[in-house]
């Protein structure tokens, strides 16, 4: 049965400090992709992304451009909207930190940790990365030959002395480490549950929740001399966008707890520990899952913008076309595991697993209808144990791509889906219908059919990637538009017989890199 429960899903919201690059780009498509699946698979999805315009980041790139940080953030969080328009991303909202609504919820969560009895005054003296925001205990760090102190991942850290909040951390040790127990789905994959228990494991600490030596943030209710530190406000962001906390009896106050926070994996300390254990503080439901996905590398180098390869994706988009970028990022890169990238792999993987596969597959069969079947969908005769056979693979996708969507293994549900394609290549040139024209023009009615009902599935199932050309392929197939969501997969919506098709259209052009 379809599983019609809720479905939410957050990517992390990016700091609106400079453009968006191609990692945030990677994030949000991959999102899109599992939002996608689980809405046409049936379920009510609510898809959430957003930018996080607070703290001392942000302050400080304002204060070097010589604008407030208000302006910065409105001017770049405007490039990360544009971006998720661009990427044809089915966010259903787009939260912004600085909205009211979410100074209501920061407020809310603030009061209820305090409550608890989670929150005092202190004094913070340690370092801290203000390109990572976050905290870091001096053997996290270590001073380098060029007499800069960095820490854990590669930022410079800076000495802080300052009044501050605390939250109880310590105290939450042993509870995080019995939920990580009793759930073991909460992180994934494996790599950075491990990587989190031992964190928590080797002792946790007070976490400062506050600043005083700044004002770019929400202030702390009743004591406004102290701005939340930003990991606080942006976590909020989460459950901000549902009501829960602001508005329990709206519309989207059911979507909380969310189902999974897909981020990436430099930030699965803050996603991991922090969160479920303010959130314990607070007395609100835990998210079930936060999966890390790893870092793109250009050619197998780290983006830096030193190194001058922060690759910008409105670029890489109106160079290839927005479809191959996303087919390729979300096939080629296993998902929860660094990946690299080059022209040259773009145009390697796309060239064969779209134009000579899925498109060159659509166009044989799809041409051979029109041309000799008087421009309608065949009659399926009698199936022979081949067609039998292939039908079979292609009923068999839902359940294959449902398995693996649900692990967010994208990159293996392309696979199995292309793997098909390839099978259906090979059933089509075996059966040869072209040669069956004159002999047995029945006969290769039913192998253009099955042909046909194969591009059809396919075409249903590569829509969470690819949406417009997986439109494009069911445009071909005449599927009516109340069958195209996953209840028409299988032997539900095959394809009907004399159902008039347009000659096809080119779906997935073949990539010719430019002249030099
Ligand atoms: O971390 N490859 O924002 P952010 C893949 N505001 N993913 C990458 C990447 C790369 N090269 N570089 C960054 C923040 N990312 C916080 C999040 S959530 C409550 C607050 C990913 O703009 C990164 O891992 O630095 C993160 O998930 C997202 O992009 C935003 O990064």
């Amino acid at each position: 049965m379809t599983d019609t429960s809720r479905f939410y899903i957050t990517t992390a919201i990016s700091y609106p400090n400079g453009k968006p690059h191609i990692g945030h780009a990677y994030e949000l498509i991959a999102t899109d992709a599992m939002a996608r699946y689980q809405r046409l698979d049936g379920r009510d999805v609510f898809f959430l992304t957003g930018t996080d315009e607070h703290g001392q980041k942000m302050q400080q790139t304002a204060r070097k451009e010589g604008i407030s940080p208000r302006e910065l953030a409105d001017r770049n969080s405007k490039e990360f909207k544009d971006m998720a328009v661009l990427l044809n991303a089915s966010n259903d909202d787009f939260i912004r930190t600085t909205e009211d609504r979410h100074y209501e919820a920061c407020a809310e969560i603030w009061r209820r940790m305090e409550a608890n009895g989670d929150i005092y005054k202190g004094g913070y003296a340690g370092w801290y990365s203000v390109r990572d925001e976050a905290y870091y205990q001096e053997n996290e760090t270590e001073k380098r030959d060029d007499g800069v102190r960095y820490g854990p991942q590669g930022t410079p850290v800076e000495w802080v002395e300052e009044e501050s909040y605390f939250f109880r951390l310590s105290d939450y040790q042993d509870k995080l480490l019995k939920h990580y127990e009793d759930n073991p789905d909460f992180i994934g994959p494996t790599e950075r549950r491990n990587e989190v228990i031992s964190f928590v494991k080797s002792g946790l600490k007070d976490l400062s929740v506050s600043r005083t030596t700044f004002d770019w943030g929400i202030p702390v209710p009743d004591d406004p001399a102290h701005v939340m530190y930003v990991w606080v406000d942006a976590l909020t962001n989460y459950i901000t966008a549902t009501g829960y906390l602001t508005d329990p009896e709206g519309p989207r106050a059911k979507y909380w707890p969310a189902n999974i926070h897909i981020i990436g994996k430099d930030i699965i300390r803050f996603h991991a520990v922090y969160w479920p254990a303010f959130l314990m503080s607070a007395g609100v439901p835990l998210p079930e899952r936060v999966f890390a996905h790893g870092f793109l590398l250009n050619k197998g180098e780290k983006m830096s913008k030193s190194l001058g390869n922060v690759v910008d994706p409105v670029n890489l988009v109106n160079h290839f076309g927005l479809d191959p970028i996303r087919y390729f990022f979300l096939r080629e890169v296993s998902f929860g595991q660094d990946g690299s990238y080059s022209e040259e792999g773009i145009a390697t993987r796309i060239n064969s697993d779209l134009a000579n596969g899925i498109g060159n597959l659509a166009s044989r069969s799809l041409s051979m209808i029109v041309k000799n079947c008087d421009g309608k969908v065949p009659e399926c005769g009698e199936l022979s144990d081949a067609d039998r056979a292939m039908l079979d693979s292609v009923d068999a996708l839902h359940a294959v791509t449902r398995e693996e969507m649900g692990k967010q293994q994208i990159h293996k549900a392309l696979t199995a889906i292309i793997a098909v394609v390839s099978e259906a290549d090979r059933y089509f040139a075996g059966e040869a219908p072209w040669a069956l024209k004159k002999t047995d023009p029945v006969r290769m009615g039913t192998v253009l059919y099955v042909t046909a009902e194969v591009v059809r599935q396919i075409a249903i199932l590569l829509q969470p990637f690819v949406p417009k050309s997986g439109r494009k392929l069911l445009d071909l197939v005449a599927a009516p538009v109340d069958k195209r969501d996953f209840a028409a997969l299988g032997a539900a919506g095959r394809l009907v017989s004399g159902t008039p098709l347009e000659a096809p259209t080119p779906v997935f052009p073949r990539y010719v890199p430019p002249e030099a």
